[in-house]
């Protein structure tokens, strides 16, 4: 069907319509602008123009019922646009070094019809340098046009924070950067008209990549340095939750992080990997970036462990030992699996000939048990690596009622104090 142009509305195209692009495309959408959203996935599309998505995020499926969005795999209709966002992955490969193939290929699809005074901006994460050296040289090639006085360009970096029901695309604070004064000025006239956040403008291109690498960057140092402190404590006898309850009393310079089985999901694994990358291209080694990133990749092993040790202190064999594991998803109550955790351990259990059962309610798909009793069902240990609600709530009596012998409290969600005496061998990552 011809996408129709309203004449008196600017047409705004997203290219990338999953957790960034379609949160946007459907603010911008009941803004004043024609929104034409574009996905390489035409499954996505399709179920897109059933007003339907695999994102279980109540306020996106309740937008898509009540919000009209064209949607296609056509990038044809970027000649109609005033404005193009580009919310494509910024993934790393197994190596762990960046894959800037889809913005590469975004780019590469969107430039046969841009023109004169289209502004491009990039939300996606990316290291500094990307939009100066990537996109901007593939637009232009590509085009014939110059950035900057035929065309815009701009970056705008995402800060979507999956099941977050206070903080959404439209009330987040957002920094903008152009390639010139005019990109930047057109950039945040357009975030001014559909956000109702505060709009920082920064300095250059470069500093707007930074500056979203750098805070997500913060997060996993920080991570880090929890996580280092609970493998310490663990060994010491100390229980590492209570000692940051403890300095959270302190008004002011202390921000808490808490110990995990590990750090999962699209952003705080990644993201610094782009700088890592960048730096060393640049004769520049970030060691604390790399040993942090090091420190919780290890924390899948380290609850593997963890879980093999306490089958031990009960005298159970480990060979063909079950074992459930609860929570496959990165954190609770989404279903996004991406760099989970939750695969590590696994990997690690069945390197050790150990049977292991998974469950996660927000991912059945991926789950081998069908319920949270088929799970845990004959296992003699649990090892919880989400705080999914359903988890949280979990007593000492459910582990008793199903013989569970051991409970390794991948998040530490649970309230250790009630296993004491149950008789269950109750172990916490730095608790
Ligand atoms: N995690 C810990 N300990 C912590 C915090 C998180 O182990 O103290 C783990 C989580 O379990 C998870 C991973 O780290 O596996 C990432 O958790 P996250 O809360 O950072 O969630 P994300 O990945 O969705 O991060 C997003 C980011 N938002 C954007 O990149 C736009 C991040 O910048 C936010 O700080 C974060 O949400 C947030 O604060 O919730």
């Amino acid at each position: 069907m011809p996408i129709k142009q309203h004449k008196d509305k600017p047409v705004v195209v997203i290219i990338g319509l999953g957790y960034v692009g379609l949160p946007l495309a459907l603010l911008v959408a009941k803004k004043n602008y024609q929104v034409i959203g574009i996905d390489i996935d035409a499954e996505k599309i399709a179920k897109l123009k059933k007003q339907q998505t695999i994102i279980k995020d109540r306020q996106i499926i309740q937008d898509l019922k009540t919000t009209p969005l064209e949607v296609t795999t056509d990038f044809t209709p970027i000649s109609k646009a005033s404005i193009i966002i580009i919310c494509v992955p910024t993934p790393i490969y197994d190596n762990n070094l960046p894959n800037l193939e889809p913005i590469k290929s975004a780019c590469h699809n969107l430039a046969p019809f841009l023109h004169k005074n289209q502004l491009v901006i990039l939300e996606s994460t990316v290291n500094p340098g990307v939009c100066e050296n990537i996109i901007l040289p593939i637009l232009e090639q590509q085009s014939s046009l110059i950035g900057g006085k035929d065309f815009y360009l701009a970056h705008c970096p995402e800060r979507i924070n999956p099941g977050d029901s206070k903080w959404n695309v439209s009330n987040i604070n957002r920094v903008v950067g152009g390639l010139e004064i005019k990109s930047l000025t057109k950039a945040i006239k357009f975030y001014q008209s559909i956000l109702s956040a505060k709009i920082k403008a920064i300095g250059s291109l470069k500093e707007t990549e930074a500056v979203k690498i750098v805070e997500n960057s913060f997060r996993d140092i920080n991570i880090a340095f929890v996580n280092e402190l609970a493998m310490s404590f663990s060994q010491l006898g100390i229980d590492l939750v209570n000692v940051i309850n403890g300095c959270t009393t302190k008004p002011f310079s202390f921000l808490p992080h808490y110990p995990g089985c590990g750090v999962g999901g699209h952003c705080i694994p990644v993201d610094p990997y782009y700088l890592i990358e960048y730096a060393k291209k640049n004769n520049f080694f970030h060691n604390f970036l790399i040993l942090a990133r090091q420190i919780n990749n290890q924390m899948p092993q380290f609850t593997a462990e963890l879980t093999i040790k306490g089958l031990k202190e009960a005298g159970i064999p480990i060979k063909n030992t079950k074992v459930a594991v609860l929570g496959l998803a990165y954190k609770p109550e989404i279903a996004d699996c991406r760099e989970s955790p939750a695969w590590g351990i696994i990997k690690n259990l069945t390197n050790n000939n150990i049977t292991v059962m998974t469950y996660d309610p927000f991912v059945p798909d991926h789950s081998s048990a069908l319920s949270l009793d088929e799970a845990v069902k004959d296992a003699q240990a649990v090892v919880i690596a989400t705080a999914h609600k359903a988890f949280t709530k979990l007593s000492p009596k459910f582990f008793l009622k199903h013989q569970v012998k051991v409970v390794i409290d991948g998040r530490n969600c649970l309230t250790k104090k009630q296993f004491i005496d149950t008789g269950i061998i109750y172990k916490g990552i730095g608790r």
